[in-house]
């Protein structure tokens, strides 16, 4: 097999092709520190777990306005080729990152960022620009990632980021939109995992002046919401890096009391979770819920509902009846019922998950009104889609539902614009072609998604029922209407033999995903997609006198009192991937297709089964068949002509007949081989990118020789 020492740097050209060349290729360049390979114009990247020489200002010069295909394969080029197709092209762009947890997408998307900044436009205000649009990362990554056991800095949230550009290519500002924070995890954290970053960076890197400001103690155990087990990950220095974001904080222009004001309610949501209750009986006979008297944290002398009030300005007794009571707004009565202990603490966790998922979206609300641009001009858009990879874990809840979902999504898009796209172009085109066979998850995305009986409409019909709802119900109902689909098992599918495996647990049902089988417990689907916040609790922090937090709770405000339940959580992210999907589709896409390496996040290793499960499920194997089958490069007539003419006698500097005779004539007098392009109805088609690489380098060398004799001549005038 003719794989060179550091392997074949596009698949298209790796002969011959199969499952096990392919991943026989990727292995010996990863083994080379290659951890770039092409499959045509889709990048695929092997997470190093290192940090390679490979990201310096030298290696931006060198890719800078290169051919795509004319250096090693490097994220560089395609970022590079993004740029110069939206500045000079002015097509916008998107960049799509896809691959599963901690295959490295965040680490791609920077990259991508940070070499754009690096070649585009300089200048004072462009270079602050660009430095808010850079420093806008580790703000969101404390707030919004944590450690999980896949990831020591997993994205915790989706984010999708628009750069701007004026019609130079300089960078104008950009808008950042935010998918879905996995609250839950505020209150609670699977084992091995940690809560998000912010809470340890702040006991780890504040002040000791700060701290006592936020009542609060340096030691992590003192706190109930944040896991001990893990609190120390080795590669992170929470220390530092709590620095860097207060830094980061102040170039995206956060003033002063607007970063206290943040680090406040990261210490209420902290110290909630350190209230207790116990139970009093009442002469009715219920029990009623009570804050225990415990004492504070900091000073001795205080209750630690005492100073979460005093952090956000909230008087106490207002606090303390909504963790005892609660309203019920029926027929237009009010009616007050008392909580139980286990209502208390749901009510104070649900406190705890809204404020820190408010918190996090106001930050991104706060950081795009500093990187907002302000001008109404043409501008051209590069957007950058990082989300949560796809995830398989010991126990999935609602939200690696979510998240599975999204990246569902994102492989539709993927197929649609790569697979079946590429094929229906040559089909229009009238070229020769033989199907290729590929697997499409259009299917899974109709299971989830379907409006009438897909799993989240059923899920929002349980929720909007009246009537005792569990998620028992809501399973029962999933076992009714999804039976028969070739995507669902559970344990009691009704009307459906084949597809009722009794091994399953009774709570669970699994999802034949495109990337595997999930198994999803339904326990908290119910209450999640719900997401309900006693009105008594919105009602209260409504009323503190702290700035922000009354901002982030605008429900509680009596005179605008709405009845109107407020979307379910599933509803509001269906409908914000749509909008995305649509938004992405009418982008040019440029794909990065992120692998990892090993399950152990070490350098070196390359796990086999590992990669081919991802090869498998990626669909690489079929988009380099595509390709290959296909032709690399394929453009109109009329530009292709008018990029190249010069090339050609007959064609420069005009050519007077029909566009695709100019460059038929045009090929022809370069001698390119017949075999290597194909004339469709409007596009010439190009089999090899040499070829096109080729022309390029003629064109070159053309142009020299032209800006050479015009020196000429402009000399011989002076
Ligand atoms: V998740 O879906 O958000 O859980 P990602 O985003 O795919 O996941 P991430 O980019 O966070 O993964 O990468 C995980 C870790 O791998 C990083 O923290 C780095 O330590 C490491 N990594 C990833 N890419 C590179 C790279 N190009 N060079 C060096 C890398 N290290
Ligand atoms: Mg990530």
């Amino acid at each position: 097999m003719p794989i060179f020492q550091r392997g074949v740097g596009d698949m298209v050209l790796l002969e011959p092709l199969s499952e096990n060349s392919f991943i026989q290729n990727l292995k010996n360049r990863f083994d080379h520190d290659e951890i770039y390979t092409y499959i045509g114009t889709v990048v695929i990247s092997i997470n190093p777990y290192q940090s390679l020489p490979i990201y310096t200002a030298d290696k931006v010069e060198e890719y800078r306005n290169r051919n795509f295909y004319e250096l090693n394969p490097h994220i560089y080029a395609l970022a590079d080729e993004a740029y110069r197709s939206l500045r000079d092209q002015d097509k916008d762009q998107c960049i799509l990152i896809t691959g599963e947890s901690g295959a490295g997408k965040t680490e791609a998307s920077k990259l991508v960022m940070s070499y754009v900044a690096a070649v585009c436009g300089k200048g004072q205000e462009v270079n602050k620009v660009k430095e808010q649009l850079l420093q806008s990362n580790p703000v969101l990554e404390a707030f919004g990632n944590a450690k999980t056991v896949r990831n020591d800095n997993s994205s915790r949230f989706g984010k999708y980021m628009d750069i701007e550009f004026d019609f130079k290519g300089d960078p104008l500002g950009g808008v950042i939109s935010n998918y879905l924070l996995e609250k839950s995890r505020v209150v609670k954290q699977p084992r091995g995992e940690r809560n998000f970053h912010i809470f340890y960076q702040l006991l780890s890197g504040a002040s000791d002046d700060l701290l006592k400001r936020l009542k609060l103690e340096r030691d992590v155990s003192k706190y109930n919401y944040l896991s001990l087990d893990s609190a120390v990950v080795s590669d992170l220095d929470d220390g530092a890096n709590f620095r860097i974001i207060m830094d980061a904080m102040k170039t995206v222009c956060f003033m002063d009391n607007e970063v206290q004001s943040v680090l406040e309610l990261v210490a209420a949501v902290m110290k909630l979770g350190n209230i207790e209750f116990k139970s009093e009986s009442r002469v009715n006979g219920f029990d009623e819920s009570r804050v225990e008297d415990n004492n504070g944290l900091y000073t001795h002398h205080f209750t630690v509902i005492q100073e979460i009030c005093e952090l956000l300005g909230i008087e106490q007794i207002v606090l303390e009846r909504a963790f005892s009571s609660r309203t019920l707004e029926a027929k237009q009565e009010k009616v007050s019922t008392t909580l139980n202990v286990a209502q208390a603490y749901y009510a104070r966790d649900a406190l705890a998950k809204n404020l820190y998922s408010r918190l996090f979206s106001w930050l991104v609300t706060r950081i795009n009104e500093s990187i907002k641009v302000h001008w109404l001009f043409s501008k051209k858009v590069m957007g950058v889609l990082d989300i949560y990879g796809f995830e398989i874990f010991e126990n999935n809840s609602f939200e690696q539902f979510i998240i599975n979902y999204c990246n569902e999504k994102l492989q539709q898009i993927f197929i649609d614009l790569t697979l079946h796209e590429e094929q229906e172009e040559y089909i229009r085109e009238g070229i020769e072609w033989k199907n290729i066979e590929y697997f499409n998850n259009a299917v899974i995305c109709d299971l989830i998604e379907n409006n009438n009986k897909g799993i989240l409409a059923m899920l929002d019909d349980e929720c909007l029922r009246p009537g005792t709802v569990t998620d028992e119900t809501f399973l029962d109902k999933l076992n009714t209407v999804c039976a028969g689909h070739h995507h669902f098992e559970s344990r009691h599918c009704t009307n459906s033999q084949f597809l009722t495996d009794h091994t399953l647990p009774h709570n669970c049902f699994r999802i034949q995903h495109y990337a595997g089988k999930v198994l999803y417990c339904v326990e908290g689907f119910v209450d999640k997609n719900n997401d309900l916040l006693y009105r008594d609790l919105s009602q209260a922090m409504y009323k503190a006198r702290h700035p922000l937090i009354k901002l982030l709770f605008p429900e509680g405000d009596p005179s605008k009192m709405n009845l109107k339940r407020p979307p379910t959580a599933g509803f509001q992210f269906r409908a914000s991937v749509g909008t995305l999907m649509k938004n992405l589709q009418t982008k040019n896409p440029n794909y990065i297709r992120c692998i990892k390496p090993n399950d152990k996040k070490a350098a070196r290793i390359f796990t086999e089964t590992l990669v081919r499960h991802q090869v498998r499920y990626l669909g690489l194997m079929e988009n380099v068949r595509v390709r290959r089958a296909g032709y690399a490069f394929r453009q109109l007539y009329k530009p292709c002509l008018e990029r190249y003419k010069m090339l050609c006698q007959q064609t420069w500097p005009h050519w007077r007949g029909p566009a695709r005779e100019g460059v038929e004539m045009l090929l022809n007098s370069l001698q390119v081989p017949k075999e290597e392009f194909c004339y469709g109805c409007s596009k010439i088609f190009i089999r090899n990118p040499k070829t096109l690489f080729a022309l390029e380098k003629k064109r070159r060398e053309c142009l020299e020789v032209l800006a050479a004799v015009i020196q000429k001549i402009y000399r011989g005038w002076k």
